[in-house]
């Protein structure tokens, strides 16, 4: 049976009537420690099969507004360049019909596909970036399009605003001083002072693409991600952020990548899940 994003059991799935596309895209090249990031999208869609279609905190029914979900995209084999462009072309595809893509990764790389089709349509784009990792370097292995670059190839794009950061080189330190495109907002400092949301907010334009690496979570609560680092975020208080950050705005699209399933853990899994299901419950009231 074909994965379906809040289970088969879900009567709202129709394409035409959908208001999200979810477009799984399982693709690992580049994964530099943890191995498997390709298996993310199958486990968030088979985890989401387990979700409680009524939110508890929005009092609704958040997949009435008809969540469609994609074939699982078939770039496995590609270069990473190659995947991109077929992400584009798919996430292009799916705005034309002005339905709000959900990208699954796979390796963060997914998001620059997403990102340039996105801003085609939108030209006032900038992006809400949450990773532990600045994703900073110019090239990564000889890669530039490698999970380590991911930011600098999309401030190319649209400006990025980047929470949770916890590691970073010197050269990724000192680039994201000195240039404009990319603003930078570092977990230790985001537990000291709460303002950091509206910083983030007041960086924004009105049309934001929002991508969230899960390893800007704690490892305690999200283990299953390719490359952990202590000190991340938990769970109520992503939640009340994103809520915050994203209040006034469009989202135009979001990804949730590199999910790196650990085998007979179902719960990073399932917050995966829940977590794309409650966004969006906070953008379509
Ligand atoms: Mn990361």
């Amino acid at each position: 049976m074909a994965l379906v994003f809040g289970g088969p059991e879900n009567k709202f799935t129709s394409p035409d009537e959908a208001k999200v596309v979810v477009l799984p895209v399982p693709y690992g090249k580049t994964v530099s420690y943890r191995k498997g990031t390709e298996n993310g999208p199958a486990a968030i869609l088979e985890a989401s099969d387990n979700l409680e279609l009524f939110d508890e905190e929005l009092n609704k029914e958040i997949h009435l507004i008809g969540i469609n979900t994609a074939p699982l995209l078939k770039v496995s084999n590609l270069k990473s360049e190659a995947m991109i462009t077929a992400v584009e072309k798919s996430v292009a595809d799916i705005l034309r019909l002005d339905k709000m893509p959900v990208v699954l990764g796979g390796e963060h790389a997914v998001t620059i596909g997403a990102v340039r089709a996105a801003k085609e349509k939108f030209n006032d784009l900038s992006i809400l970036y949450f990773d532990a990792h600045s994703d900073l370097r110019d090239s990564y292995d000889g890669n530039k399009y490698s999970h380590a670059c991911v930011a600098r190839r999309l401030l190319e794009i649209a400006p990025v605003v980047a929470s949770g950061i916890r590691s970073l080189s010197r050269e990724e330190h000192e680039f994201a001083l000195n240039n404009k495109g990319v603003k930078i907002i570092k977990m230790h400092d985001m537990i000291k002072n709460h303002d950091w949301q509206n910083t983030v907010k007041d960086s924004l334009s009105k049309n934001i693409y929002i991508s969230i690496d899960l390893d800007v979570f704690d490892p305690s609560i999200m283990p299953s991600v390719g490359t952990p680092e202590p000190g991340g975020m938990h769970w109520h208080g992503f939640l009340e952020a994103i809520r915050n950050i994203i209040s006034g705005k469009n989202v135009v699209g979001f990804d949730v990548v590199e999910l790196c399933p650990i085998k007979d853990m179902v719960a990073p899994d399932f917050m995966a899940a829940k977590l794309i299901y409650k966004i969006l419950g906070y953008i379509f009231p």
